[in-house]
């Protein structure tokens, strides 16, 4: 009895370790607006680092018009490239099935009032890591931003 009492102690105690580090999960969260911008234009993280990115669309026109996610790419990827290939995915939420590789992590659509969001590892290479919106045209609008990986 009294082993079984020392078990479930040592069992809370790990289980509140991981709820507690779960809890110290670094969340950025930002708005997408008509304007497509992000109002989040950088983000500092260090290397390995957990962190989620929440966006949510605020916007009165109708999803398939006006929806946007946030795409992390890596950082050798070219850009403009997976972008122009991601606008045309629209089956794919907008995210080109042959750049998988080189995207880092996505969230899905998010159309006025609703909220995405993503939980990833930030890689362990120090750098810049541009981060988009695939929906059509906002990128090219400038609905873009910079993840900062450093120690
Ligand atoms: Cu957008």
């Amino acid at each position: 009895m009294k082993s079984l009492t020392k078990i479930s102690l040592i069992l809370a105690l790990i289980f509140t370790g991981v709820v507690s580090s779960a809890m110290a999960q670094r969340t950025i969260e930002m708005v997408g607006t008509d304007n497509m911008k992000f109002s989040v234009t950088s983000i500092e993280a260090e290397p390995g680092e957990e962190i989620t990115i929440k966006l949510t669309t605020k916007s009165q026109i109708p999803k398939q018009a006006m929806a946007h996610n946030v795409v992390v790419i890596d950082k050798d990827a070219n850009v403009d490239e997976i972008a122009n290939a991601s606008a045309r995915a629209r089956d794919n939420e907008y995210i080109a099935p042959d750049y998988e590789d080189e995207i880092i992590a996505a969230t899905g659509l998010a159309g006025g009032g609703e909220t995405v969001e993503v939980t990833f590892t930030v890689p362990e290479e120090t750098g810049e890591y541009e981060y988009i919106c695939s929906f059509p045209g906002h990128y090219p609008a400038g609905m873009k931003g910079v993840l900062k990986v450093q120690n």
